[in-house]
């Protein structure tokens, strides 16, 4: 197997500079401290939001499907690195190798969407009340977009940002998650290298941040700062929105989420288990999409959890380097902590859990691995009503389908959800005005793994904002509706006479 240091060469990064810093990067495979990552100051990153200010200018006169071709060749390096970025992934943020490379591969699927979108950037035409007039829409950049992210999506959830943002004409400074700085300066090093193929970028157009809490304040207070599209806990947006906001600046945010999946009566519950499954126990239950949430029909309940005892029983938790493995460790001690804490507060109000306990303490000390668990609750008591970053699946029973529905959106959060049915009149209910209130419904697919092609983002405490596909684009860009007039008069709006 190669060495972080092998993959950092190979993703073009020198680890003997990524020394003596004062930020430890860390792998929760084993504690192990991968590099000592140099951080910015706030001076160095205003200098850069500066940078990246006289970068969108120049960027902005270049036509669209030119800009679509920086991003495609961003897209062909993605390709060539797919398996090292992955693998990077897995060493920084724990993923097994499938899922490391699975989120490579978002970032290869969002260029190719993006260099599509730079010739599709359209505005509307509107039919104008005068004569002689015409109206319409136009789309232009917005300058500098600023983006915070998380560990748990330490590259995908930036190149959704980026990928549109750079087609869109805006330049990029991101602030990724001090857990995970090393996929940031590999990205960064990728980048680099297609502004380079590309000839005449301007610099600055890309730029990465390292460092904590200050430096997300200099992206979110700086008036150079368009949008600043922002992902992690509700309690990280209720800061940045306000402060933001207080601006005038533009957010889009990416918050918590608490994803159910409805099992109905008719269910094929070998897919439900499977799509419960990986949606619970994937990535460690570390996704913003993962399903903490199962409220299955009284009649195929007691099938059901016992199908999902048995696959947990038989789920390899361990090393995910180690291709044979399912599920990875927690980011890190805080987590596990904060995983026992929901666990006992779901013992206190009723519920019955299995597993959740910490494995192979042995062999990794320094690492937090745990059996993922389910609880079976007696209802949606309080600790099902919050996210907690790990796996644990709350299990509540339902009678009546609208009583379902109601536990599905009875919580704060509104990012994902799903249904599992065989019957026509449940799916389509759930999919109505009427149905499920999150930004993401499925029909027998779980909540999580969605494609890049759809607009990604939730509802309520998930924040409100979409990005990736459909027409996200346009939360990087400003609108300008436009009225020409091609006639020899000046005919008022509303059949206004002005001193005439
Ligand atoms: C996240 O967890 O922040 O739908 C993003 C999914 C992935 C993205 C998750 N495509 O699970």
């Amino acid at each position: 197997m190669d060495t972080p240091q092998d993959i950092l060469r190979a993703l073009g990064l020198n680890p003997d500079s990524l020394t003596g810093g004062t930020l430890s990067a860390r792998s929760p495979i084993d504690g192990a401290e991968l590099a000592q990552v140099h951080e910015h100051t706030v001076a160095q990153a205003h200098s850069a939001i500066t940078r990246a200010r006289q970068a969108s200018l120049a960027w902005r006169d270049v036509p669209a499907p030119r800009r679509g071709e920086l991003v495609r060749l961003f897209g062909e390096i993605l390709r060539q690195h797919k398996r090292e970025l992955g693998r990077l992934v897995s060493l920084e943020a724990g993923k097994i190798v499938a899922e490391g490379e699975g989120e490579v591969q978002e970032m290869i699927d969002i260029c190719d969407f993006a260099v599509g979108l730079s010739r599709q950037l359209y505005g509307l035409t509107i039919a104008s009340e005068r004569p002689g007039h015409r109206m319409m829409e136009t789309w232009h950049p917005l300058g500098v977009v600023g983006v915070i992210s998380a560990f748990n999506f330490p590259v995908a959830v930036w190149s959704w940002n980026t990928a549109l943002a750079l087609v869109c004409g805006n330049a990029v400074v991101w602030k990724p998650s001090e857990k995970t700085p090393l996929t940031a300066l590999a990205c960064q090093a990728l980048f680099t290298q297609a502004a380079q193929r590309f000839g005449d970028a301007p610099a600055g157009l890309s730029e990465v941040l390292i460092g904590g809490r200050d430096i997300g304040e200099a992206l979110v207070d700086s008036h150079a700062v368009a949008l600043v599209s922002a992902t992690g806990s509700t309690r990280m947006g209720r800061q940045v929105g306000p402060r933001v906001a207080q601006r005038f600046g533009r957010v889009l945010l990416e918050l918590g989420g608490n994803n159910a999946i409805i099992v109905g009566p008719t269910a094929d519950l070998d897919m439900a288990a499977r799509g419960i499954v990986f949606g619970a126990i994937g990535t460690a239950g570390q996704r913003c999409t993962s399903t903490r949430r199962l409220i299955v029909h009284e009649s195929v309940a007691d099938d059901l959890v016992q199908r999902l005892h048995k696959a947990y029983a038989s789920a390899p938790i361990g090393n995910p380097l180690d291709g044979t493995k399912l599920v990875g460790p927690l980011i890190d001690r805080t987590s596990f902590d904060a995983m026992q804490a929901a666990l006992n507060a779901a013992r206190e109000q009723g519920g019955k859990v299995t597993g959740g306990e910490r494995v192979l303490a042995d062999e990794y000390p320094n690492a937090w691995y745990v059996r993922p668990a389910i609880a079976e609750m007696p209802g949606q008591t309080d600790v099902v009503c919050h996210e907690t970053f790990a796996p644990i699946l709350y299990v509540m029973r339902y009678t009546d389908f609208a009583q379902a529905l109601a536990m599905q959106n009875g919580v704060p959060q509104g990012l994902s959800s799903a249904i599992f049915t065989n019957d026509l009149r449940e799916a389509e209910t759930f999919l109505s005005a009427a149905g499920s209130d999150c930004g993401i419904a499925n029909v027998n697919i779980g909540t999580s793994g969605a494609e890049i092609g759809g607009a990604f983002g939730g509802e309520k405490e998930t924040g409100g904002g979409r990005e990736s596909g459909s027409d996200a684009w346009r939360n990087y860009m400003r609108r300008a509706t436009n009225t020409i007039n091609y006639s020899r008069h000046l005919p008022l709006a509303q059949g206004i006479k002005f001193g005439e």
